[in-house]
């Protein structure tokens, strides 16, 4: 073990004992939240909280179906300094007079929730209650996919970035960085203000694959800067190899420097302080995002999550192996935003879903957690309705149209019952689904979903939270 790895793994283990020795004897469960931008981290977030304070919509969760759960509280969280998961606020906006979507959150939180539980089994009458305190962690997925980075040089990330650039799918996003690229010498001695029309052009094509649906990838914070913004760390993009050797003051040699601090001083410090402190894990995944948008995003989609869950089983010699101490034991994939669809149809998305999992457990030869997938809403924005089309019956669902507030009935297409002829499509790199395009709908969220001792409306929330929560309660 290289002088680093020591001092990585010293740090973590003091970083580890400074907030056990804060927190109380008190069990602690910490729920890591991730995905990718738009997954709904923070609607997930804030449903599952509302939903454990107000159990009336979580029977199936067990310890609050039996009713053991005697009082669920927030409390200052142990770790002073991640910004607070703002659950008041995000409540609000789905929940006030004219109710809407929360705002995009770029960064890591978190909240400390508090379960005050009556023990249940045998010697139920016989011990008083118990706390667990549950620790939910939100952070981007996009900063797990920086993982792969710490197994390349800049020379072989450079190498694979231009080869996805390039890829068909792409191509036309990437054309206006490339261009930029062939038309400098990377041999040529460093000019600043040439490194930051180069970091700026590559963010921009990584901005447009994220709007095409397709993933960004690694590194991450080019999308999500928050405060690292316009510092060196994040003003290198990848080069062509120099035909000759690269002088140290050249463009290349200062990317590479640049490359190799933002794994340092970005990527590292993250799986340091946070990831590897983390028992459970949801994984949220805009499928049918990745299914409207065709399927070069479903392509990207199962790579990410090949990708994803390599973070959660590193091998041991890797430098998270030797770092991560406790074992993530249970993570959840979870599709979201399943009220888009009428129920007949989340027995298909579930299938897609599992078999997305199942195929990157394989690539990325996953084992040891206990895995499952799962079609939920974290806020349920629509009522099912069969509608008479031509005289054929369709199952649609109505809601209030994001784009003029007024309430209308939607079918969005035949969601593919058939996962193989799904995965199949995306790998050949077909241009379209041959079943025809999924059209996506925009909800907003409804006026008056909240009842008294309910939570927010759902769909299999409760299961999700039996899943992750359940044996720990
Ligand atoms: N219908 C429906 N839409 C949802 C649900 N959850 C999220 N959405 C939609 O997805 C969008 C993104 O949700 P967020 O929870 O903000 O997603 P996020 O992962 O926190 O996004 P970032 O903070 O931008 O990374 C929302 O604005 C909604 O339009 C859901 O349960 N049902
Ligand atoms: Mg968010």
């Amino acid at each position: 073990m290289g002088i680093g790895q020591l001092t990585d793994t010293i740090l973590s283990r003091l970083e580890e004992a400074a907030t056990d020795a804060r927190a109380s004897l008190d069990p602690v469960v910490r729920l890591g939240i991730t995905g990718l931008a738009r997954a709904g981290k923070t609607v997930f977030i804030t449903s599952l909280v509302s939903n454990l304070m107000d159990r009336g919509r979580m029977m199936g969760l067990g310890a609050a179906a039996d009713g053991r759960i005697l009082a669920a509280y927030l409390q200052p969280q142990p770790d002073d300094t991640i910004p607070r998961f703002d659950y008041e606020g995000n409540l609000a906006a789905l929940t006030c007079a004219e109710p809407h979507w929360p705002e995009s959150t770029r960064a890591i939180s978190q909240l400390r929730l508090s379960l005050r539980l009556r023990p249940g089994g045998l010697l139920s009458s016989m011990r008083g209650a118990r706390t667990v305190h549950v620790d939910i962690i939100d952070y981007p997925g996009e900063w797990l996919l920086d993982l792969a980075l710490l197994d390349q040089s800049f020379a072989q990330w450079s190498a694979q970035a231009l080869a996805r650039a390039r890829q068909a799918s792409r191509a036309s996003l990437a054309e206006g960085w490339l261009a930029q690229l062939e038309a400098g010498d990377p041999l040529a001695a460093l000019d600043e203000p040439r490194a930051q029309d180069l970091a700026a052009g590559f963010t921009a094509y990584l901005g447009a694959a994220r709007a095409a649906g397709l993933s960004p990838g690694a590194p991450g914070r080019f999308l999500l800067p928050g405060d690292l913004a316009g510092s060196p760390a994040l003003t290198f993009a990848p080069l062509s190899p120099p035909g000759a050797r690269a002088a140290s003051n050249s463009l290349y040699r200062a990317f590479e420097r640049r490359y190799d601090a933002y794994r340092s001083q970005v990527v590292k410090p993250f799986f340091r302080t946070h990831f590897a402190r983390i028992d459970r894990q949801i994984v949220l995944m805009d499928v049918l995002g990745a299914l409207h948008a065709g399927p070069a995003a479903m392509q990207d989609l199962r790579d990410d999550m090949a990708a994803v869950l390599g973070a959660f089983r590193p091998g041991a010699d890797s430098w998270l192996g030797r770092l991560v101490r406790r074992r993530v034991d249970k993570i959840l994939f979870a599709a979201t935003k399943a009220d888009y669809l009428h129920h007949t149809s989340h027995d298909h998305m579930t299938a897609l879903t599992e078999a997305l999992l199942r195929e990157a457990a394989d690539r990325a030869h996953f084992k040891g957690a206990a895995t499952q997938a799962m079609a939920i809403a974290a806020l349920r924005s629509t009522v099912e309705q069969r509608v008479q089309h031509n005289g054929v019956p369709l199952d649609c669902v109505r809601g209030l149209l994001s784009s003029s507030g007024r309430e209308a009935a939607l079918f969005p297409g035949e969601f593919p019952s058939d996962p193989a002829q799904v995965l199949n499509a995306a790998r050949a790199g077909e241009q379209h689904w041959l079943q025809g395009d999924f059209e996506l709908m925009n909800f907003l969220p409804q006026a008056g979903a909240r009842r008294k001792g309910d939570g927010l409306p759902h769909i299999r929330m409760d299961q999700a939270a039996e899943f992750l929560l359940g044996d720990r309660l």
